[in-house]
């Protein structure tokens, strides 16, 4: 196991341990051993877990350093098994619940007898959990909306995550022998900022000459199935047939596997793109010229037999690829992110005949720098200057620092001093020419209450910022007018150049603050300040589904990382594909210019 993994271990054991009551110093050992292991560097985690010095390390006692001797070493630790298994599922579950923490959760199973959060739904409604002490009305009700959410959400995970499970997989099946092409489908290759499940499409290798012989592919197809079932993470194979199979993840997460023969490889991949409107659209668009699309192929729509006999008497046009399968029905390729029903396929019907065509959607290469992260100073992890070279290793021509303001308590925000003492870093970092990347000097400023920003004109003045980020961190139950007149009040202050995270959203766990976002995209239009794309994989925030409009409308967009630490630059991947599915092009992103492009905008917004 990496560090951070067993980092994780560490975190839950502290839990388990506080859910059964254990002795607050143990548990805090725990919890405390884990912050370490995530704020150290990985060479160095190497180094120590090598020469057998961890134990050195303050923090770290006899107990905790044999744990994360046997979980680097074997991926496995007996304790926490054994104390996993003490604790039902359904108690685990319950710390996925909103508001609840270990304490709560200990003297609702003391008390009440609850051990699911079916049973604290039960005992919310009876109004039992109310008369607790140290609970009352108030958290009953959050409770109950917490329960709500958790249903809701509790199905699909973040695009970021369920990446990171399925590149491997994609790659383990084209080392497969019997595979001859392998691709994840489905909502994740669209890049929904949420996916339910992953879908796999792969075609089986033709080993006797052309043709396939259905000998070979129910042989092959039997190898990836078993490949693909005996995975090490697999908690459940929920289904498995000749040329199909599903499984569960120990995380939750599903996957489903197609096998199909190669030529019929890119009508699958595209069926099990979708998404469904877009196979709709699709359908029709075929059924208007005598042929039926499926997942099959694209064969006639007249004659005997279904669509899947009609492919297999090999009546279906040929399509090598999706883009050959586009062309069949006259229109030019659509990328994944755009098949979402949303007027693509008449887009990509101009574009196949010639006229104004499909975007040329923004990708990560085209940016070359960000503006919104943070540093030591404020709630980050690594400093300025090691911030600074990673952006250097990515080949960013300029990074901005963006820290909280004062009012970010919570967040060590800066008061004017420590602000202009970090200008002042950054413009000898810049100087000194140890960094090919230029660092530009802004701030991440809180949105008060009233819409007034957190510093006074005459800071701003002094502080000669290069730019400045609007963000709302407080008081997010204002109600929608208040929260609007706010967030345009921010905009309309002439220092603002863009706002942060406009929704304050987090995907899967909580809804943005109550807003009229078309009155705050016109305000931002009028006053020309950017709107960030906030990449973080929580956040992807403004939604995709508002840029294609606004960015038409004259908004412009900045893709920012949001990092609190060297590995969060590389979220504005995230950003990116988001940015791609609201069909953005390098022109409406700000950080795709370069650093003279950048402060021509950030001087004259032009
Ligand atoms: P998800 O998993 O909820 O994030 O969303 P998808 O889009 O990955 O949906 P999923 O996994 O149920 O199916 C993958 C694709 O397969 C879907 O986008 C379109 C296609 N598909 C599946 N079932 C149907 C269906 O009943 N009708 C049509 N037209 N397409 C379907
Ligand atoms: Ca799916
Ligand atoms: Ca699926
Ligand atoms: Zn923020």
């Amino acid at each position: 196991m990496n560090k951070h993994e067993i980092a994780e271990v560490l975190e839950e054991i502290g839990l388990l341990l506080e859910l059964q009551g254990e002795n607050p110093f143990k548990t805090r050992a725990y919890q405390a051993g884990a912050r370490a292991l995530e704020a150290m560097e990985a060479d160095e985690f190497t180094a120590h877990m090598t020469a057998g010095t961890l134990g050195e390390l303050k923090g770290f006692g006899e107990a905790l350093v044999d744990k994360i001797g046997k979980l680097h070493a074997t991926g496995r630790l007996e304790f926490y098994d054994k104390l996993r298994a003490q604790i039902p599922d359904g108690v685990i579950a319950l710390l996925e619940v909103p508001g609840l923490g270990p304490k709560k959760i200990k003297a609702l199973r003391e008390q009440l007898g609850v051990e699911s959060p079916e049973a604290l739904a039960q005992a919310c409604r009876d109004g039992r959990v109310a008369a607790l002490a140290g609970f009352g009305e108030k958290t009953q009700t959050k409770l109950l909306e917490g329960l709500a959410n958790r249903e809701a959400y509790g199905k699909r995970h973040r695009w970021w995550d369920a990446r990171a499970v399925a590149q491997p997989i994609v790659h383990g099946l084209r080392l497969l022998p019997e595979v001859e092409r392998a691709e994840a489908a489905g909502s994740l290759r669209r890049n929904l900022e949420t996916v339910g499940d992953l879908d796999f499409i792969v075609a089986a290798r033709a080993t006797n000459g052309a043709t396939q012989d259905a000998e070979t592919l129910s042989k092959n197809a039997a190898a990836i199935t078993a490949w693909f079932c005996g995975q090490p993470d697999v908690k459940e194979v929920t289904a498995r047939g000749e040329t199909k199979a599903s499984v569960r993840f120990a995380s939750g997460l599903q996957a489903d596997l197609r096998i199909v023969p190669a030529e019929q490889f890119a009508f699958a991949l595209h069926h099990f793109t979708g998404s469904k409107d877009h196979n709709v659209a699709m359908r029709q668009r075929a059924l208007a010229r005598g042929l039926s699309l499926s997942e099959w192929g694209l064969v006639p729509e007249a004659g005997e037999g279904t669509a899947k006999e009609k492919a297999e008497r090999g009546l279906s046009l040929k399509a090598e690829n999706e883009a050959e399968l586009f062309a069949h029905l006259g229109l030019a390729f659509v990328p994944p992110e755009l098949r979402e029903g949303l007027g693509e396929i008449e887009v990509a019907e101009q574009a196949a005949s010639g006229g104004c065509g499909l975007p040329r959607l923004v990708e990560a290469g085209d940016l070359r720098g960000a503006f919104h992260n943070h540093t030591t100073e404020s709630d980050g992890k690594n400093p300025l200057i090691e911030m600074a070279m990673a952006a250097e290793a990515m080949g960013w021509e300029y990074l901005g620092i963006a820290d909280h303001s004062k009012s970010s308590v919570q967040a060590r925000g800066l008061d004017e001093a420590r602000l202009a003492a970090q200008v002042a870093t950054i413009r000898a970092l810049n100087a000194s020419g140890r960094c090919r990347t230029q660092v530009l000097a802004g701030v991440e400023c809180d949105i008060l209450p009233d819409g007034r920003l957190d510093y006074s004109d005459e800071a701003f003045v002094e502080l000669g910022l290069d730019y400045v980020v609007a963000s709302v961190h407080s008081a997010f139950t204002q109600d929608e007018d208040e929260m609007t007149r706010r967030i345009v009040r921010a905009i309309e202050h002439p220092r603002t150049t863009m706002l942060g995270h406009a929704t304050g959203r987090l995907l899967l766990r909580r809804e943005g603050y109550k807003l009229n976002l078309a009155k705050v995209i016109d305000a931002a239009i009028a006053n020309r300040v950017v709107i960030e794309l906030n990449a973080h994989p929580s956040r992807l925030d403004l939604d995709w589904r508002l840029w294609r409009r606004a960015a038409e409308r004259g908004l412009r967009c900045a893709i920012n990382p949001d990092a609190h630490d060297i590995a969060g630059l590389r979220h504005v991947e995230a950003g990116v594909r988001v940015a791609r599915k609201g069909w953005l092009t390098p022109e409406h992103v700000l950080n795709t210019r370069d650093l003279a492009g950048v402060r021509r905008w950030l001087e004259k917004r032009e």
